[in-house]
């Protein structure tokens, strides 16, 4: 599995990008002893305030080049580490690039640095919908299990290359891994499951077959004792066994498979190869709900008990968990509506990743307090995606304005958003959500901002929301 370490002792560091994963590599790098540390950023240098005092107590200093990202931060650079919201073009989009890899710049990213230094096997999760369930559900079941350290992270938002140095080979880690960051990876997982691949992210791959491509590195370079673990019912999922070596086991929800998990008699049921078969609990004991759910149940217990988790503990897990709090958490269907809480949004690409989740119309409760955050492509899917919008918090009149900006640059045809109402609370963005929906469509809240100006938390936030749409009558 593993590929060469990168080494980082004395070398020139270039970070491109400045979210949550460069700021762990900054922190990793000055720990391993980095010469120098770059970081670059379209963002300018004082809506970077916050990330720069986030890095403030590094032994090496952080050099910020900001509003763009141009060749002088990397000219020097020995190692190129390069943000997954780059698109997956950079080597074109980021001149200069490949000449650093001609004079033998290492170009790399925080999820290969993770695969080359982990001294834990590695659970990888990714499809277009179901990781962050299927993860969080292979990480309780481990945890559940005992014995063993259990780090789960990844695409859901937890970066772990400062937490991997105090594993050993006895521990594991349970990764969560997007499309862009699976396309950027030399190394595949020992357990690697794909959901299932459905068209998503067009917009970056432009084929579908492009997108396949990238969920595929997956499997592709796993060993022949590694696992794929394939859904039997979604095409691109059960085709990805064309390309790797690793025993392939397949989760199935319609068909009784050979090796892997399987629903019978209304049950999960269990069939490692070498074991006897093995009942886990009946499907009617999750509280998750939707078929897509018993899907992401068998494709966790099947990762799980790879690594050693027990039915018994697979079936407590199973009964126990609620889901992934305030990531698009199914609150209630009412007339015909359902109602979702994505409160953990608390930027625009995540809350458009959201809002990429459905196909449905969307009625949309946003806003909050920006963390200086570009609104432009999260505002171009709103126009399109949204049919009505609320906004609330501090940052209501630059939402607006993102909102009116990315109306303007987009063809009549193509806008669906009817309506966007300026709210005082979640509360009343509830009530006229409640008025404005129509059977079939989607109440979100995914606001894309943070909640310091209105809540406590995000927490608060998301519990705000629930209580308003649980008081809603029939
Ligand atoms: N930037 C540039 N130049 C560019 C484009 C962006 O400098 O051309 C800058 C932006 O201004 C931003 C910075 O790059 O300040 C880094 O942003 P980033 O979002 O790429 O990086 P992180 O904050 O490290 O977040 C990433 C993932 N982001 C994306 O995939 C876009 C997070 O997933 C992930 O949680 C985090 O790493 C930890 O692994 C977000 C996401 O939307 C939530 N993922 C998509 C999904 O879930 O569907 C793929």
């Amino acid at each position: 599995m593993t590929a060469h370490a990168t080494e980082l002792r004395g070398k020139q560091i270039t970070l491109v990008g400045f979210g949550v994963e460069s700021a762990a590599l900054a922190r990793f790098a000055a720990n391993e002893g980095a010469a120098s540390i770059t970081v670059t950023d379209t963002r300018s240098e004082e809506q970077l305030t916050g990330m720069l005092a986030s890095v403030a107590d590094l032994s090496v200093p952080v050099r910020l080049v900001a509003g763009g990202n141009p060749p002088e931060a990397w000219a020097d650079a020995d190692v190129i580490f390069v943000s997954p919201g780059i698109s997956p073009g950079f080597e074109i989009k980021l001149p200069g690039i490949a000449e650093a890899a001609e004079r033998g710049a290492i170009i790399s990213n925080h999820t290969q640095l993770l695969f080359e230094r982990s001294p834990a096997p590695i659970i990888g999760i990714t499809g277009s919908a179901g990781k962050t369930t299927t993860t969080t559900l292979v990480g309780e079941m481990l945890q559940a299990q005992g014995g063993r350290r259990v780090l789960v992270g990844g695409n859901l938002g937890v970066p772990l290359i400062n937490e991997i140095g105090s594993l050993t080979p006895q521990d594991v880690v349970v990764l969560e891994i997007s499309e862009v960051q699976l396309a950027r990876l030399h190394s595949s997982p020992h357990i690697g499951v794909i959901t299932n691949v459905t068209p998503d992210h067009l917009d970056r791959y432009g084929t579908f077959e492009r997108y396949v491509e990238a969920k595929r590195q997956m499997v592709r370079f796993m060993q022949p004792d590694d696992y794929a673990l394939l859904n039997l019912d979604n095409a691109p999922s059960r085709d990805a066994a064309q390309v790797t070596k690793a025993h392939v086991l397949h989760f199935s929800r319609l068909q009784q498979v050979e090796a892997g998990a399987d629903v019978r008699d209304g049950a999960f049921w269990l069939r490692l190869p070498g074991h006897a078969p093995a009942r886990i609990c009946g499907i009617d004991e999750t509280p998750l709900l939707g078929a897509h759910n018993v899907e992401n149940i068998l494709a966790a217990s099947l990762a799980a008990s790879l690594a050693g988790a027990q039915p018994e503990t697979l079936a407590q897990i199973i009964r126990e968990f609620q889901g992934v709090r305030n990531r698009l958490e199914f609150v209630r269907e009412r007339r015909g509506v359902r109602y979702y809480n994505d409160s953990i949004a608390t930027s625009p690409s995540r809350a458009l990743a959201g809002l990429r989740t459905f196909d449905a119309p969307i009625l949309l409760i946003a806003g909050g307090k920006n963390k200086q955050l570009p609104w432009e492509e999260f505002a171009a899917q709103i126009v399109r995606r949204v049919r009505v919008m609320t906004v609330m918090g501090v940052s209501t009149p630059f939402i607006l304005e993102a909102i009116e900006a990315a109306r303007a640059a987009t063809p009549p045809q193509e806008v669906r958003l009817e309506e966007v109402v300026q709210v005082p609370s979640v509360e009343a963005a509830v009530e006229v959500m409640a008025q404005a929906a129509r059977p079939g469509e989607v109440v979100l809240l995914s606001p894309g901002c943070a909640s310091h100006d209105m809540f406590v938390n995000f927490e608060e936030r998301g519990k705000r929301f629930i209580d308003a749409v649980m008081a809603l009558g029939e």
